[in-house]
């Protein structure tokens, strides 16, 4: 069995969660906030047999859509509004960022 940490953007999370649930997939979601844009997104952790591993890698792939926001450096995300201040970037956001653990135990009391 193995441990999925998946950090998805809020606008992807519903859909994500409704496919999994539809696979039959077992999901807690947490609300979470990225370090650089400090802005909320969504961090769902999944136990899943290791032989569903790829199909659930599939279904995120499937829903999770790359997005990019625009970041003024120096400046931070809540303060920025026009006009800029200095030259916006773009920075690429997701489709989602996965960790795979495996895990000694898993029970239910
Ligand atoms: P944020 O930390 O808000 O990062 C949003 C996007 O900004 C990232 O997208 C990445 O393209 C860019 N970015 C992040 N840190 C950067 C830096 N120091 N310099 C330049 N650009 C930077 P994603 O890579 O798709 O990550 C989306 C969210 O996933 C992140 O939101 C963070 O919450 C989480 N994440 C990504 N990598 C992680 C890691 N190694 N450990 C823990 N959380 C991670
Ligand atoms: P929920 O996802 O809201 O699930 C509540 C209860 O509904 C579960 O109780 C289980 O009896 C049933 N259930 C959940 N998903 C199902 C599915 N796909 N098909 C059929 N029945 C389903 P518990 O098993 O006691 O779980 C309580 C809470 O623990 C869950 O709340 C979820 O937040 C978390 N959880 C359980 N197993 C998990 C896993 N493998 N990975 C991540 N989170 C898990």
């Amino acid at each position: 069995m193995k441990l999925v940490f998946a950090i998805v953007q809020d606008a992807d999370a519903t859909a994500l969660i409704r496919a999994l649930s539809e696979h039959a997939f077992e999901v807690t979601k947490l609300a979470s906030t990225g370090g650089f844009l400090r802005e909320g997104n969504t961090t769902l952790i999944m136990g899943v047999p290791d032989e569903r591993l790829e199909e659930l890698k599939r279904l995120v792939r499937q829903v999770c859509r790359s997005r990019t926001r625009l970041v003024t450096p120096g400046v931070p995300i809540a303060e920025q509004s026009e006009p800029f201040l200095g030259e916006p970037v773009e920075v690429p956001v997701g489709g989602a960022v996965m960790f795979v653990l495996g895990i000694d135990e898993f029970f239910k009391v």
